[in-house]
Order: C-alpha cells, then structure tokens, then sequence
C-alpha cells in the first residue's frame, strides 16, 4: 500500500505539535504541507508556533499561513488551555532556517487539491476556518478532496461551553461549511479524544525515549497536564494526534456513523455539533463520530513514531 498523503491545518497548540510530530515522521503517512489557522491563539502565535516545532525536529515541510479570524463570529482563543504564547511549556531555540511560505495556506489548499488525483486526506485540528474558505473559494476542490479527517465537536458535552467543543464553537459557519459540503468525514470528537490522556506513566515513557521529540512531548505535556488538571480532567488529552493516528490505523478506532449537524443559532448551543446516531433526522449519514479507543495501542504508535526521529 503507497503512502497516505495528507495536509495538516493547525493551530499550534500543544496537541497540535504533537500530532504534528507523528505527521510528519509515521512512514505510512506522505505530509505534503501544514497549514496554520486562528484558533487556540491569534494567527500571529498559531503559525509561528508551527514554525518553532518544524525547526526544533527538522521537518523541511512548507508551512503556509491562512485565516487570521473566523467566517463570520467574534474571534475567541484558548489561552486559558495553551497559555499566552500558544504553545506555553516548551523553549524553542529562536527561527533561523524555518520560514512560512509566501503563498496563503487557503490558495495552497485549492492549487494543489485541483492538481491532484483525488488521493489528499485534509486533517484539520483546528477550526475549520482555511478548509470552509477554500471551499467557498473554490467549490471544485469538494469532488478533489479524498476524506476530511477532524478533530472537533463531541457527541455529548463540550469543552469551551456546555454545548460545545472549542474548535466548532471558534467558527462555527465554517463547521456547517465543511459539514454539509459532501465531502466523506471523520469526526474525533471529545468523546473519543478526551480518552486519550497523556498521564505521568505516558508522559515519562515518551521522554525515555531520549531524542527531541520525546522531550518535546514531555514538555508540553507536563504543561498541558496542569491545565486540564485544573479543568476537572486526570491528565492532558492529545486531541488532534488522535485525527492523525486514525488515516494509517482506523482498526485502533471505534467509529458509528451519524448525520452531524452544526447548531448555528446564537443561544446556550451555538456551535454545538448535534450528532444523530439513531437516524431521528431522517438525514443520511455525513460523518463518522469517533466513539472508542483502544488506548494502549495508540501509545504504541505514537511511541514507534516518535522514535523515528533521529537525535
Ligand atoms: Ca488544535
């Protein structure tokens, strides 16, 4: 089986970094490009925190900047989760090498999705702001696009509100964008990726692993941890490395189908993502919702990924 190529939008971000990691280095995985949005942080944090984690392992992949702020809501961050800077815990050398590319990441999505065969999985982990503009931009990209792999919403309770998951709730017409565009859709909501706790046993076993990205991960879970300790959670959840992980191995995964609706009116659910998994709409099904896990295996991926890299 050839590689899966893929492009990762994110908002960097501590899992984010992390996902980025196993992107970049998994050998069934072909990383074409990263594309950095709005989300946890402003653009102006998000892109430059990309860069950072690109320089500290060498990862030569372009990184392409795009949305500065959401479709159509007030913009909202999460530094009260990444801190001030985004990516709080981890010290990054300053960027020498590391440069963003010229090109917008909405205008890299649209020229090279229309220059493929149809084989780019999108994994956005942020809010979908770059993917809906490309869209909206570009409609042909739809049919071009072979699956959209995300990491957002959640079946039950949210996270940045009762109702809803940060990463829906930061742009949510963007969200309803993506999902009623008919694009095949994997949804790693919080049901599944709050499952993914990155407790002490892990976050000491990632750093034994004695290279920088071991490292990396520890330092920015040990920072996540406080966070979401706070939060009510036992231990820093890796989100987005969960959207990652399913393209090169689904088996790790519980996944039911369901017609996923994004609730755009501004009361107590705006940006909720109201999953049907019992066909009560009558809609067909536009995504897969993430339900399980098989948590030991996953860290066994990640771990064997992150010992591919070399110093
Ligand atoms: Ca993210």
């Amino acid at each position: 089986m050839g590689k899966s190529k893929l492009i990762l939008d994110c908002d960097v971000g501590h899992d984010d970094a992390i996902a980025l990691m196993v992107a970049a280095k998994n050998p069934a995985l072909e990383l074409l490009g990263v594309t950095a949005v709005a989300g946890n942080q402003v653009l102006e944090k998000t892109l430059p925190n990309t860069l950072h984690v690109c320089q500290h392992l060498g990862l030569e992949t372009p990184v392409y900047g795009g949305m500065h702020g959401p479709l159509v809501r007030d913009q909202i961050t999460a530094g009260d989760i990444h801190g001030e800077s985004g990516l709080d815990g981890p010290v990054f050398e300053p960027l020498s090498w590391k440069k963003a590319e010229d090109e917008n990441a909405v205008l890299y999505l649209i020229r090279t999705l229309m220059a493929s065969d149809g084989d780019i999985t999108l994994v956005p982990v942020a809010p979908l702001t770059n993917i809906a503009m490309a869209m909206l931009l570009e409609p042909r990209i739809k049919e071009k696009i072979k699956e959209i792999v995300l990491m957002g919403g959640a079946i039950g309770l949210g996270n940045a509100t009762p109702a809803a998951e940060f990463n829906i709730l930061a742009d949510p017409e963007a969200a309803h964008v993506v999902f009623t565009s008919g694009v095949p859709i994997v949804m790693m909501g919080l049901d599944l990726t709050n499952q993914a706790l990155a407790d002490l046993h892990i976050i000491e076993r990632m750093e034994a692993i004695g290279n920088k990205a071991g490292k990396l991960f520890g330092d920015i879970m040990r920072f996540t941890r406080k966070t979401q300790l706070k939060n009510g959670l036992t231990a820093g959840p890796v989100h987005d490395v969960t959207a990652v992980v399913y393209l090169f191995a689904p088996e790790v995964f519980e996944v039911k189908p369901a017609y996923v609706e994004v609730d755009l009116t501004k009361g107590p659910c705006y940006g909720r993502t109201v999953c049907d998994l019992i066909g009560r709409t009558g809609h067909e099904p536009n995504a897969l919702v993430g339900c399980g896990l098989q948590l030991e295996k996953f860290w066994d991926i990640v771990e064997e990924t992150l010992r591919l890299y070399e110093e």
